[in-house]
């Protein structure tokens, strides 16, 4: 079914319109496409039964409209619309979704102004042109200042720890209005799906899936589109809306009917790529895959479509979970039965990487302690910064010694394991931050790069490698140092510090800092090939960062490890065995 697809193709033409301020066909432009994306039939079928007589039928959709579609489902484009996009000048598109002011007033202003594009437009709030504008004051300035702002902030890409937490607050506040407004909805259908659902490092905008009947489909839409999240309606169907939060992220629902849930449920979780290949699967199986359903390629029937599993299973596939499907030969693997068996949050038994009052934490060590063994972790090691890091308050040796007798005290009182560790600094000539005599003391020692990023890619290779062959060190800690949207990675050759991380047997960090995600997936993937072991680690600095394992532990998926690939899935014996092998 291409519904949406000519749906979306007329909110565009009215979109550009708008802008170009041709009177009333914008409304009747997105009038036809709210009606085709809510029209229960197949247009294309239609289309090939009726003909455009057949389109004139769909309310909202007069002669013109009709042979705008029938040109488009004939040659898979419309002519007047190209020229149409043809005459707006560039930068139009994006600076018509400055939704600030109305599309009229924000035409005249691009013409008093001579602004052409987004860059134009910040330029003259910033120096405020735009108040001094007959028709136009301080107001308005600050309209359009706040409008770009929402505009950025909705294309740009969202932290997964950002908007993970995010989606869990509008599910669950959608379902509580639900729970009362619309009882006979089965809220277990709404999940996020997208990128979100696939764990992904940084999201686009967060996607929403339900199930429910035309009439249960309105009220979720009118509960959806009058959350107190809500800043502004984009749009408002029966089967589709889209919304901007007051935080300024975009936010998609879908709702669909029963019978196509699952289909819908697999191609909005994607990804893109990931569809594509599997749809050609089907095509070679005698299928066609749409977000409603498989169908048979010969009688039409809907063979598949009320869950995933039942989609992938007749195309002859194991079923592959979200994080694996980015078209990384997950498919190739799911005809042969040999997907990996990924690593569960319930395989990991400690935390190896945290931070207390003694350096740059927030919480004291007790308090640390406490709330890791109410996670029920066997294990935690205690990693604050080394002497050298002084902004992170790094320990000397004697405030080190006081947090070793800290500890054994403290482990009298609890059931899980503290391990002494540090986060000892990788100085710039490859050798750790604390003498020999000293590393030897300590059960774990995490090394990190935290200066000197501006070097080559040689020198910075030099001193990893060189602290790799360091006996007394243990794990890397976020091997690239890159901060998502701050800080790309350093220059360092991968593939060099892998090798010599797996000829010492040293273990890779994902670091689930929600900045961090360091490892990422694609990194991972290419670290596990060396041989090597890695270790899942939250890197906190308050108690409740403890929480945020699963970012972490959704790359490791992603990069298609498994429990034995992470060594802190290990019991605590196994895992101090290794350590102390590095040693001797
Ligand atoms: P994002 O939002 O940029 O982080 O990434 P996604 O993967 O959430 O992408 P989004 O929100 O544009 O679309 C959601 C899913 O819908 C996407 O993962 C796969 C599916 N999808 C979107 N456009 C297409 C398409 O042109 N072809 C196919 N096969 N699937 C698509
Ligand atoms: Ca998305
Ligand atoms: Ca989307």
């Amino acid at each position: 079914m291409r519904n949406r697809e000519i749906a979306e193709l007329l909110y565009d033409v009215a979109d550009i319109m708008e802008f170009q301020q041709i009177e009333w066909k914008p409304r009747a432009y997105r009038r036809a496409a709210q009606n085709i994306e809510n029209f229960g039939e197949d247009i294309e079928k239609v289309y090939e039964k009726k003909g455009k007589n057949g389109l004139t039928e769909i309310p909202g959709v007069g002669e013109s409209i009709a042979d705008h579609i029938a040109e488009y489902l004939e040659t898979g484009k419309v002519e007047k619309f190209e020229e149409l996009k043809g005459k707006a000048p560039s930068g139009t598109a994006e600076l018509m979704e400055i939704r600030g002011l109305g599309a009229k007033k924000m035409k005249k202003l691009a013409d008093a102004l001579e602004i052409k594009t987004m860059s134009d437009l910040k330029d003259a709030v910033n120096n405020h042109r735009i108040r001094r504008l007959e028709g136009f004051g301080e107001k308005s300035e600050e309209n359009i200042a706040k409008a770009i702002e929402n505009y950025e902030k909705s294309h740009s890409r969202i932290a997964l720890g950002k908007a993970l937490p995010l989606a869990e607050e509008i599910i669950s506040s959608l379902k509580a209005e639900l729970s009362i407004r619309a009882p006979d909805i089965d809220l277990s259908k709404i999940i996020y799906t997208g990128s979100l659902r696939r764990l992904k490092e940084t999201i686009g905008d967060i996607d929403i899936l339900a199930e429910a009947n035309e009439e249960q489909a309105w009220k979720m839409m009118n509960a959806f589109v009058s959350l107190p999240e809500v800043g502004q309606v984009i749009s408002k169907g029966r089967t589709r809306s889209s919304i901007i939060l007051k935080e300024g992220f975009g936010i998609d629902l879908r709702i669909v009917p029963p019978e196509s849930y699952g289909a819908a449920l697999q191609y909005f979780t994607g990804s893109k790529e990931h569809n594509i290949e599997l749809r050609n699967i089907a095509l070679r199986e005698g299928y066609k895959l749409s977000e409603y359903g498989l169908y048979s390629k010969n009688s039409g029937e809907q063979v598949a479509g009320r869950s995933e599993e039942e989609i992938y299973r007749k195309l002859g596939l194991e079923y592959i979970v979200p994080e694996l499907r980015e078209n990384r030969g997950e498919l190739k693997s799911a005809v042969r039965n040999e997907l990996p068996r990924l690593v569960n949050a319930g395989d990991l038994r400690g935390d190896l990487h945290l931070h207390t009052n003694y350096s740059e934490g927030v919480e004291n060590l007790e308090t640390m302690i406490e709330r890791a063994e109410a996670m029920g972790y066997e294990y935690i090691a205690v990693t604050d910064h080394s002497r050298s890091q002084r902004i992170a308050n790094g320990m000397d040796i004697e405030t080190m010694k006081a947090q070793w007798k800290e500890i054994e005290e403290l482990s009298k009182h609890f059931r899980i394991e503290i391990l002494r560790g540090s986060e000892v600094e990788i100085l710039k000539d490859g050798s750790l931050d604390y003498p020999d005599e000293i590393l030897k003391e300590l059960d774990i020692v995490v090394g990190a790069v935290h200066s000197g990023f501006a070097t080559s890619e040689r020198e910075m290779t030099g001193r990893i490698v060189t602290a790799l062959e360091n006996k007394n060190l243990d794990i890397l800690a976020h091997p690239s140092g890159r901060l998502l949207g701050k800080r790309e990675a350093y220059s360092v050759n991968f593939g060099k510090v892998f090798e010599a991380a797996a000829v010492n047997g040293k273990v890779m960090e994902i670091n689930c800092q929600p900045s961090r995600l360091d490892l990422n997936d694609e990194l991972i993937f290419r670290a596990k090939d060396y041989g090597l072991k890695f270790c899942i680690s939250t890197d906190s600095h308050t108690a409740s960062d403890l929480a945020s394992m699963r970012y972490g532990l959704g790359q490791a998926r992603r990069g298609w490890l498994e429990k034995e690939d992470i060594v802190n899935t290990y019991p605590c014996s196994r895992l101090k065995e290794i350590f102390k092998k590095l040693r001797d």
